[in-house]
């Protein structure tokens, strides 16, 4: 049986995985997992603006104001307002669109639909798993600008965005293993902070087959 793994050590940092709810870290800053507007929205950014007050929201207008719409990949910070948390690094991962399922029974006069699945599902085929890693890179990035030594992140697009959760733990996790193993870099602790069981199942498997594979190296 595999083990479960909950943490892993890079360089001089730390690399964790709890479940729980973000908006209750103590990291110097969480990551929410945005939409382009800054606006807010449901899932862990409705609950970031929530629980963080107006001042986050008024932040984001400003920003949206000075430099428009944020990219899919990139990243922006703003305060942390009423969180524990002093500031909030907003990103927008992609939406999943690796998926070729023929849904459209509706209007169809054909008796049958072939539900068939595109042969390049693990990949993405939208530049899904690039653009994944690109929003933690970015906020990362924006971390070490800012000389924060801790950062609490979310499973980013694995929600509305619906990012298949064992291909985007992958990437999340490697992303962020790869960043901190740069010497030098302020960022002392990460810690994914993930809603569900079945979420923070498999981000522990991901971990334990890295884990796993860095003994072996
Ligand atoms: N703490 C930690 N994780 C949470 C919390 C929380 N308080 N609440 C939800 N999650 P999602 P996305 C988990 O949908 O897929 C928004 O409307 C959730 O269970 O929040 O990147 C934005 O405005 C899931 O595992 O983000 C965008 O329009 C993960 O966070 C869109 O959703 C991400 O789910 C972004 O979609």
């Amino acid at each position: 049986m595999e083990k479960r793994i909950t943490e892993m050590h890079i360089n001089q940092a730390k690399l964790s995985i709890i479940q729980g709810d973000i908006t209750k870290q103590a990291t110097d800053a969480i990551v929410n997992a945005a939409n382009p507007s800054l606006m807010g929205g449901g899932g862990v950014d409705g609950a970031i603006h929530h629980a963080g007050g107006s001042a986050i929201l008024e932040e984001c207008e400003q920003i949206i104001a000075w430099q428009g719409r944020l990219p899919t990949g990139k990243a922006v910070i703003t305060t942390g307002g009423n969180l524990k948390a002093r500031f909030v690094i907003h990103t927008v991962g992609p939406i999943w669109r690796g998926s070729n399922v023929i849904s459209a029974w509706g209007g169809s006069s054909a008796k049958f639909v072939i539900h068939a699945p595109d042969p390049i599902w693990h990949e993405g085929n939208k530049r899904e798993p690039e653009l994944l890693a690109s929003a933690y890179r970015e906020s990362l990035k924006l971390a070490v600008e800012n000389n924060l030594t801790s950062i609490s992140f979310p499973s980013i697009s694995t929600g509305a965005y619906g990012y298949p959760v064992d291909e985007a733990a992958k990437v999340a996790i490697i992303t962020v293993a790869s960043f901190i193993k740069v010497v030098g870099t302020s960022i002392k602790e990460v810690v994914f902070v993930l809603f569900d069981s079945a979420t923070f199942e498999s981000y522990s498997s991901v971990l334990g087959k890295i884990a796993g594979k860095s003994k072996q190296a």
